[in-house]
């Protein structure tokens, strides 16, 4: 299921929160110096946020607010201008591989066509697999949905095939309260009764998919054989007009930057490879993620992003697995929380890399959650999952401005957004340090947050809090405090 909310339930919330006006403060401005080899920087970092804001929300520079500064400026940003201006403004960065796991994406969008990854060794549309990695003209990744557009929820899934597990009552209970909106009387009692069968015809694609009896699943293969690798096709485009998730996110990603056109993505290195395997409504397959995963580790990407999640995960140990295959291929995942205002320490979220708050089973992944354009106690979105345990960060993901299909642009929220904001960073990081490894890489953007030391305001309640308890690091990215880092501990990052 794709990370995503309208913006206007985070607007609301910021315009009932009252805001004064108060001073900037003054950027400094560093000195910068390279040595022979690595890249050696200079700076002050930004360590800690101790007072709430006052300060009056600037919406005439709201669409590009995750670029702000967050010590200087109005905004939580990643510092990502700073960091270009003062610390990489005469270096030349390698470029990147991103891969985004996601929904179609448009290749072609004015402010994101030169970002895409080229399969060099694959000649396009000559229905031969010329690089022979078992996917036919894969040029810019792959589709593992094929023409399907939507799909069914996990738990239908579950409770269609009629077999028991764990989690089963929960699943019914969600199921009942969806085809309850949907007119269902007695939705539980439906359920109970006819789990193996259809409860009675929907009209449209997107009821349909809550019917039991339902296959949206398009590309021939059994999604519960994973020994079935090659289905799909390597059309990575959006499939239906609202198909808009996967353009976004690559375009926060790696959108061109100062071109005068739409925004400016994190990174101006990064090559999206392409691999749609998120449906536009309902759940991903464990398959087609863990397989993404995979096709991602062998094909050269060094990040992948996973802005999408589910509470039921059939073959989460399957997804796992890859998690751990990409580590030894040197791939750090970027993944989003969830927007269910929920702690994901108490109800799980897949994909994870730990089970039930087991140990995890790599040192490459990352789960990120989201914050807005205000430095004061309601900065965490209030739809943003958290946990101690298991949310390592956050990042900027509401109200974030950034291309859609047929070169438009739109401001979105959720942690989905926040999910390719970090791996931007990772990128820029990844540009100046390549050898870094995914261990290393969580490494430097775990201790160089911001952190934030006043007590926040949780979710649609307000619960009082803070920072430290609802994730692991109590902190925000920042792009200019991993560049520093980086500089200051190469030579243990190195080793790790
Ligand atoms: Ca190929
Ligand atoms: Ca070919
Ligand atoms: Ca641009
Ligand atoms: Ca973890």
């Amino acid at each position: 299921m794709c990370f995503i909310l309208t913006w206007f339930i985070f607007v609301k919330d910021l315009i009932n929160h009252s805001m004064k006006k108060s001073i900037q403060l003054v950027t400094l401005a560093l000195l910068v110096f390279t040595s022979c080899s690595t890249l050696q920087l200079s700076g002050n970092p930004f360590s800690q946020l101790t007072m709430p804001s006052t300060e009056i929300l600037d919406w005439e520079r709201i669409n590009e607010w995750q670029h702000s500064d967050i010590k200087s400026e109005n905004f939580p940003g990643m510092s990502i201008n700073k960091a270009y201006e003062e610390l990489l403004y005469d270096k030349k960065g390698k470029s990147v591989v991103v891969a985004v796991i996601d929904t179609g994406i448009d290749i072609t969008h004015e402010d994101l066509n030169e970002s895409i990854w080229v399969n060099e060794d694959e000649i396009p549309d000559n229905g031969i697999d010329d690089d022979k990695n078992g996917f036919i003209d894969d040029v810019n990744g792959w589709n593992f949905l094929g023409n399907s557009t939507g799909d069914q929820y996990e738990l239908i899934r579950l409770l269609k095939k009629g077999t028991d597990f764990e989690n089963k009552n929960v699943a019914i209970e969600k199921y009942a309260e969806m085809i309850f909106k949907e007119g269902v009387k007695d939705s539980i009692l439906q359920i109970k009764k006819n789990l193996a069968s259809d409860l009675y015809f929907y009209e449209n694609d997107v009821k349909q998919s809550k019917q039991l009896g339902y296959n949206a699943r398009k590309t021939g293969d059994d999604p519960d054989d994973f020994s079935q690798r090659f289905y799909g096709n390597g059309n990575v485009m959006p499939k239906s007009d609202d198909e808009l998730h996967g353009t976004h996110v690559a375009g926060i990603i790696a959108a061109a930057r100062n071109n005068n056109l739409g925004m400016d993505g994190v990174s101006s290195t990064a090559k999206i490879m392409c691999l749609r395997a998120v449906p536009n409504e309902g759940d991903e397959y464990d398959k087609d993620i863990a397989l993404s995963i995979r096709y991602a580790a062998d094909n050269g990407a060094q990040i992948i992003n996973m802005s999408f999640g589910k509470d039921f995960s059939p073959h989460s140990d399957k997804v796992r697995e890859a998690i751990v295959y990409a580590e030894t291929k040197g791939v750090l995942l970027i993944n989003a929380a969830g927007n269910d205002g929920v702690n994901i320490d108490e109800v799980f979220s897949f994909p994870n890399d730990n089970f039930q708050n087991e140990p995890e089973v790599s040192s490459n992944l990352i789960t990120i959650g989201a914050i807005g354009p205000v430095k004061n106690s309601l900065m965490i979105a209030p739809f943003s999952n958290y946990g101690n345990y298991n949310l390592d960060f956050f990042a900027p993901g509401a109200l974030i401005y950034a291309p859609v299909p047929g070169n438009q642009y739109k401001a979105l929220s959720g942690t989905s957004m926040a999910a390719p904001s970090v791996s931007g960073v990772a990128a820029i990081i990844l540009s100046y340090y390549p050898k870094l490894s995914p261990k290393a890489l969580k490494k430097v953007l775990m201790e160089s947050v911001v952190q934030i030391n006043y007590d926040i305001e949780l979710g649609y309640d307000r619960i009082k809090t803070t920072m430290n308890s609802i994730s692991k690091t109590g902190g925000i990215v920042n792009v200019y405090n991993a560049l520093l880092y980086t500089s200051n501990h190469y030579k243990t990052l190195i080793n790790l």
